[in-house]
């Protein structure tokens, strides 16, 4: 496995010359990527500071392997509330246990990607540092936990290790001259080309298609989005998500403008604070210290209250429903400048979308297919529209701009297989569908001979059912083998997707057994863990050896990369 992998590159690291003194094991642990691209920017920078580097996700290796591995690097961000990226599951399941072995001769150290927004922030950067310092493994540098803006920090702290590391390799072997021991070491693969559109400089595009997919009476507003790819040269893959970046909605930057009082023209980094709300600051969700802030200046607030009890779930419960404009509008008087405003506003960020074509069927648009949230709250005034930042750009606004920024989140483990005869067994109801109608184009236009088995539900057939007839094609063209439909309310009892699935485990693990990839799309907190749960059970009902075994069949299949998930 991993281990004898990364003695072959010790190995070619001490056969050739140039010999690096030290090879440091870079391991991520992703769900997006952008843990995978820097760990890959790490390993760049200790070859070019002469030393090797070996690179892997943190699940291909063990912790008592780590104990051989000498200096450990691990890059992760974290998913959810504070959980473990998918890929770094196994490891932490394992080094968290009591069981673990002592790491006394390890040397590491940690950058921890997150989201502040989010409890639970770097979270699992926080346990595997933390855990790796109770085994009795030495930290190199302190971690570094970063934000969504991750770039500046990241960089600084692969400067800081990779020095540090550079100055702890021996300084010469007896008999090398020192120039011959700083010399680079081959890289072991060639480095990924840093992509040409990206979060500091995305490709202008422009929306080319924009149509509501689901029926008059759906509780929901998906749409089917198109975007130009024009002369980007961006090449996609089918599983990769999109990131676009949005706009406010002018009308709120006017309404929050009028809240506080300020003058639109007001110059705020060298434009107009209008221009500035709408391009560049977050202000629908209101941020942390946004809150405390209104808190402090009007302490008799429901604000304040909600606050100083310092409770998750009463914060959560209170802003239910309410923006930064509602929080302001509560709490007439805060009198913010508008600098003072904006250094209480967290950075616009792009929002990543699951794409839903192939590049073989469509290689000069790219397709989404997302539910525009809206809803109206009144909170004792009139019911102003509150809505998704992105969600709603794209379908009231985008059609009219310009140009719409994106740029591409590759997400390299969520493929269709490699081999076209295997099986496939999708689950994604509601927007989760998308990579999967992304997968049955792909699996069509390269002619893979695998069956496909797709399971997919929402609220109601009448209105919810999307992509109906091209999924009728699909079943016509025998492309689409197998469709379970989970509609949860049009019967008295609930039925899900993981309902279907359950009904038909021996089928189920039938396909398995022959080898399917089973991947999973959609939310992460409530459907992805019961749709888990659900895929135990099956295997437990097939295989007849109680949990334990379940799990390790499931396990297995994670390490074999055939459990796959895009969920969020
Ligand atoms: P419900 O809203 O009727 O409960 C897409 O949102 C579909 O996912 C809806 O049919 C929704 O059903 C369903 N859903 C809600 N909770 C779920 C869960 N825990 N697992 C799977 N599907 C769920």
């Amino acid at each position: 496995g991993f281990l004898a992998g990364l003695q072959a590159v010790r190995a070619q690291d001490e056969n050739a010359a140039p010999v690096a003194t030290l090879t440091a094991t870079v391991l991520f642990g992703t769900q997006t990527g952008n843990s995978e691209e820097l760990a890959e920017r790490l390993a760049g920078a200790l070859r070019d500071a002469g030393l090797g580097a070996a690179l892997a996700p943190l699940d291909d290796v063990t912790p008592e392997s780590l104990a051989a591995a000498g200096h450990v690097l691990v890059v992760t961000s974290t998913y959810g509330e504070g959980e473990m990226p998918d890929n770094a599951e196994l490891f932490w399941e394992a080094l968290s246990a009591e069981t673990a072995g002592r790491l006394e001769e390890l040397r590491y150290a940690v950058l921890a990607l997150g989201d502040s927004g989010y409890e639970g922030f770097c979270q699992a950067g926080r346990l595997i540092d933390t855990r790796l310092e109770q085994l009795g493994a030495t930290r190199i540098i302190p971690r570094v936990d970063c934000d969504v803006e991750f770039d500046e920090p990241a960089s600084a702290w692969i400067t800081d290790i990779a020095e540090h590391l550079a100055a702890e390799a021996p300084a010469a072997l007896p008999g090398a001259s020192p120039a011959t021991v700083v010399a680079p070491a081959p890289p072991a693969k060639p480095r990924a080309a840093r992509p040409k559109w990206n979060r500091k400089s995305p490709y202008p595009s422009r929306l080319v298609a924009n149509r509501v997919l689901s029926g008059s009476g759906s509780a929901k507003e998906i749409r089917h989005f198109e975007l130009d790819l024009g002369d980007s040269g961006i090449r996609y893959a089918a599983g990769d998500a999109l990131n676009v970046v949005p706009r406010n909605a002018p009308a709120l930057v006017d309404d929050l403008l009028e809240a506080l009082g300020l003058d639109g023209d007001t110059p705020s980094d060298g434009a107009p604070l209008r221009e500035r709300l709408e391009t560049h600051w977050e202000i629908s969700t209101p941020s942390k210290d946004l809150m405390q802030a209104i808190a402090e200046r009007d302490p008799g607030s429901d604000l304040a209250a909600v606050l100083a009890r310092g409770e998750r779930e009463t914060l959560d419960a209170y802003l239910w429903g309410r923006d930064a404009l509602d929080l302001l509008r509560a709490s007439p008087g805060c009198g913010f400048t508008a600098d003072e405003l904006t250094g209480l506003l967290r950075p616009l960020q792009p929002r990543a979308y699951s794409i839903s074509s192939s590049p073989l069927a469509s290689p000069d648009r790219i397709h989404l297919t997302v539910a525009a949230v809206r809803h109206d709250e009144g909170h004792g005034e009139a019911p102003r529209e509150h809505g998704g930042v992105c969600s709603t750009f794209l379908a009231d606004r985008a059609d009219d701009a310009p140009h719409v920024g994106i740029f591409l989140q590759p997400n390299a483990a969520f493929r269709v297989p490699a081999d076209g005869d295997r099986p496939v067994i999708m689950v994604g109801p509601g927007t989760g569908i998308a990579p999967f109608r992304a997968f049955l184009h792909e699996r069509a236009e390269s002619g893979a001979t695998g069956r496909n088995w797709l399971f997919f539900g929402d609220q109601h057939r009448a209105s919810d059912f999307i992509y109906e007839d091209e999924l009728d094609a699909f079943t016509k063209r025998g492309v689409l083998h197998r469709l379970d439909l989970a509609f949860s309310r049009d019967q008295a009892e609930k039925v899900y997707v993981q309902t279907r699935m359950l009904a038909q485990g021996a089928q189920l693990y039938a396909w398995l057994q022959d080898g399917a990839h089973f991947y999973v799309c959609g939310d992460a907190t409530r459907m992805a863990k019961d749709v888990d749960a659900a895929l135990r059970r099956v295997v437990e009902q097939a295989r007849g050896q109680g949990p334990e075994d379940a799990d390790e069949y499931v396990a297995q299949l994670k390490r074999d990369k055939r459990y796959v998930r895009d969920v969020y």
